[in-house]
């Protein structure tokens, strides 16, 4: 076998099965070879922006990498806005990305780029294989790389003669360590600040997210008085009916320092301390009170659950005190478009096992308390901040959970960066239903302005923050791309649009006017 194919199977061997693509010539022989081997599921995106964000979707919803194939420089470039989303997330990815056949190199050809140095600033582990014969070891080093505790991007670079060139055969992955226990001393300092009396904050993210960490978490808040929140983003939080709810500290910083005012202390559960997303002329960095002392519980990387159920033992806390949340749907809304008539929209109708990939921007800052109480389901935030996260990562959502309904919330400007999505869920099938909030502006990038003290905007300002003129049309971007498609301008239409596309499966898309 060729070092190509080496490689496709020690993916497969290695749990690896589904390649989201790209190509281009030099990644030929890895094509045909994808073709030969049984066990991998290859999906073409029409931008590596779909790609990456597809596979950070995948990497959310299953705890295991999927691979990527982009084409040199160039086409690992155009992905790079969603690798350091996925990044930030801590997604798994196997990045497989293409380069000229090594002796060709030399010649600076079009395509000759510097991979590694594009690679390395969205990637935790970056290798150029050398020849046909380390492909494999390579390839599951890779695998291993990408799967290690929280999730790590790895980069394999892959010049064209290693991959048609003879190679040795196979290599198995590496075992993944499990992630760290934090150690006694830790939690027994956290149970000591828990038990002092003074207001506490819990505040977490990671996978301690999911039901298991969060009913100690909320068995612990019982327990002791300490509040909990999560980080603004999370890479998947499982919430609704039956588990323990938990809100995000928000977005505005003014509504950040005042949520967090009133801790002398604050727990971190893979969270890292609340800082603000941007620097404002005199708003603080930090969000904490002065003078609030902040305690790391458990890393990212460590077993927070394991931790937070040693420490409940300390407090004496039991799971079954946990506040879980109730079944409880808001009433169908009727009559205007509003930010709650949106959210009490959802809260009516959101199906159980829903995914929810958030990218909804201004519109969706207030979704959680309607959404709180429906059948159980996931929300997944960008944690990166670059926009065009949305539409792929429910792609790779979709591909990953293909009995589950995807939700995309999205901001129409967001919605354009990586609009393609649309086709590759059309040709999969995939059951995801995108919703764009269409008011025709960059609406957050306008309270921004008034943030930075940059002045009252005059004509030309406002241009570069609005989206109309000429206005997009949503419907007709998806039909163009094999998606059904509908324009709702009342709170009664969107019930009706949402409550048959939860019905229905396949992809559909609802623009919601909000202009
Ligand atoms: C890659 C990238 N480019 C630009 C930005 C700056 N930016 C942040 S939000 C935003 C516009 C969002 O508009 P939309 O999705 O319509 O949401 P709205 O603010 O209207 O709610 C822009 C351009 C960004 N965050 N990332
Ligand atoms: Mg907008």
């Amino acid at each position: 076998m060729n070092g190509a194919e080496s490689l496709v199977r020690t993916l497969v061997g290695g749990g690896v099965n589904v390649c989201f693509t790209n190509p281009g010539t030099s990644e030929m022989h890895f094509v045909a070879a994808l073709d030969k081997v049984d066990g991998m599921r290859c999906v073409l995106g029409l931008f590596e922006g779909i790609v990456t964000g597809a596979a950070d979707g995948y990497g959310r919803m299953t705890d295991t990498p999927a691979a990527t194939l982009l084409h040199l420089g160039p086409g690992l470039g155009n992905g790079l806005a969603n690798l350091h989303n996925a990044k930030k997330a801590a997604s798994p990815i196997v990045n497989i990305v293409g380069e000229h056949a090594s002796f060709h190199i030399k010649y600076d050809a079009p395509l000759t780029a510097d991979i590694e140095g594009i690679a390395r600033p969205v990637s935790h582990w970056v290798k150029t294989s050398p020849s046909a014969k380390t492909v494999a070891a390579d390839g599951a080093a890779a695998i291993a790389a990408a799967s290690a505790a929280p999730g790590q991007i790895a980069t394999l670079i892959l010049p064209a003669d290693t991959a048609w060139n003879e190679a040795d055969g196979v290599a198995a992955v590496p075992a993944i360590p499990a992630r760290a226990k934090v150690d006694e001393a830790r939690i027994r300092a956290a149970a000591d600040i828990l038990k002092s009396g003074k207001p506490t904050l819990i505040l977490m993210t990671g996978h301690v997210l999911k039901e298991k960490g969060l009913a100690l978490a909320g068995a612990i808040a019982a327990r002791t008085g300490a509040k909990l929140l999560t980080q603004l983003s999370n890479k998947r939080l499982e919430r609704g009916a039956g588990r323990v709810p938990v809100l995000r500290v928000p977005y505005v910083v003014d509504q950040a320092v005042d949520t967090l005012k009133g801790f002398q202390n604050i727990l971190l559960v893979g969270a890292k301390p609340p800082v603000s997303f941007f620097g404002y002329p005199d708003k603080p960095s930090e969000q904490q009170a002065p003078g609030t002392v902040i305690t790391r519980l458990a890393e990212l990387e460590e077993d927070a659950i394991d931790a937070l159920s040693r420490l409940a033992d300390l407090v004496g806390a039991k799971e079954k005190d946990a506040p879980f949340q109730e079944a409880r749907r808001p009433p169908v809304p009727t009559g205007a478009i509003t930010l709650d008539s949106l959210a009490a929209s959802l809260g009516a109708h959101l199906p159980e096992g829903a995914i929810v990939v958030d990218e909804s921007v201004t519109t969706g800052r207030g979704f959680f308390p309607l959404t709180a109480g429906a059948p159980p389901h996931d929300w997944l935030n960008n944690m990166g901040g670059s926009i065009g996260f949305g539409t792929p990562v429910g792609t790779g959502a979709a591909i990953a959970c293909p009995t589950r309904k995807v939700i995309c919330l999205v901001g129409d400007g967001s919605a354009m960066y990586t609009i393609q999505s649309l086709w590759t869920q059309a040709r999969e099938n995939l059951d995801v239903t995108t919703i764009i909030f269409a008011n025709g502006t960059y609406q957050i990038l306008k309270g921004e302005l008034a943030q930075v003290g940059a002045g009252n905007p005059g004509r030309k300002a406002m241009d570069m923050l609005e989206i109309g003129r000429p206005d997009l049309n949503f419907v007709e971007m998806a039909r163009g791309m094999g998606v059904p498609g509908r324009r709702v301008d009342t709170i009664d239409e969107f019930n009706k649009a949402l409550q048959s596309a939860m019905k229905e499966s396949g992809p559909k898309l609802i623009e919601v006017m909000m202009r």
